[in-house]
């Protein structure tokens, strides 16, 4: 039995357990974005944004790796070849013209192969297709705002602990209880959101960036996005997410005393589910709730 098949059957167990269970409902979303002991790398790529991003950049670190080496075993045949000692009588040519017009045409072709792989997936990053969702992201020292533009939803998303939730940036007991009321986990303390960003799966979503006050960055890794959000300019950016879940991100751009602590928590369900979110949001409750997040989820799959 294939390992995703066994983590859905403990998904959907898990579902029916939650469905009494209450606020821990959105641990049957998988968590993406918090640090994990011992691990290297990547986040796990949750839109084709950030695959081909992720692709692209071992590409480069094969193209990298072997300049380095041939750079190293160059420096080192020379070190040892023509030292003073070894080589006494040292040559005294300035030029050798098939030498440098190599040294000239490799790089370009190399630099040119790698612009052919680059050049189309920064295109399609920043050309911004029309989004199923569009959401307007506004950084403020020290939260974000949301509004779903086209909804007439709008709601401010402060840290879990942070001041304006009545903590101090500190983990203390109380916020302990304010997470797992939330749904979180310790773990997840500095990430997670009272408010988080909702959106459904598999739906262009286009986030118009801005900012209230000095410069901020909207940033989710698992989605491959960071946009700068600069004061009195919307910049755009777009994710399709492939993966029902909760991500996690931060403002990327230093903004001040409690940059540290202005993350940004974004929900990705099921498009059932974001029906029913939006609704009750419309009425002015953001918060997606137990039932809501019950659907089962395909767990991220080992093979
Ligand atoms: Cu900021």
């Amino acid at each position: 039995m294939r390992l995703s098949t066994v983590m859905t059957g403990i998904a959907a167990l898990g579902t029916a357990a939650l469905a009494a269970g209450g606020a821990m409902a959105q641990q049957a979303l998988e968590i993406v974005g918090q640090p994990v002991d011992g691990a290297i790398g990547f986040q796990p790529a949750a839109t084709e944004g950030a695959r081909d991003l992720q692709w692209l950049d071992h590409m480069i670190l094969y193209i990298i790796t072997a300049i380095v080496i041939f750079v190293t075993a160059l420096l080192i045949y020379v070190m040892i070849r023509y030292n003073r000692r070894s080589n006494p009588t040292p040559a005294r040519f300035t030029h050798n013209s098939p030498l440098e017009v190599a040294w000239t045409v490799i790089p370009i072709v190399i630099l040119v192969f790698i612009g052919a792989f680059s050049l189309p997936i920064l295109f399609k990053q920043q050309e911004i297709p029309v989004g199923e969702v569009t959401i307007k992201a506004t950084g403020y020292q020290w939260y974000w705002g949301y509004e779903y533009v086209d909804e007439g939803v709008a709601f401010d998303s402060y840290m879990i602990g942070s001041p304006a939730t009545g903590g101090n940036n500190m983990m203390t007991p109380e916020v302990e209880a304010q997470l797992t009321e939330a749904g979180y986990t310790k773990e997840q303390f500095l990430l997670a959101t009272d408010t988080a960003v909702v959106v459904p799966v598999g739906k262009v979503v286009v986030v118009q960036v801005t900012a209230a006050d000095v410069i901020h960055s909207w940033k989710v890794p698992a989605f491959g996005v960071m946009q700068d959000a600069v004061p009195g300019r919307t910049a755009a950016l777009w994710f399709k997410a492939d993966r029902e879940g909760v991500y996690f991100g931060q403002c990327s751009e230093l903004c001040g005393q409690m940059h540290a602590y202005m993350p940004i928590t974004v929900k990705v369900v099921s498009e059932a589910a974001y029906a029913e979110w939006l609704t009750k949001a419309k009425a002015g409750d953001v918060q997606l709730s137990a039932v809501e997040t019950s659907t089962p989820v395909q767990v991220a799959a080992n093979d």
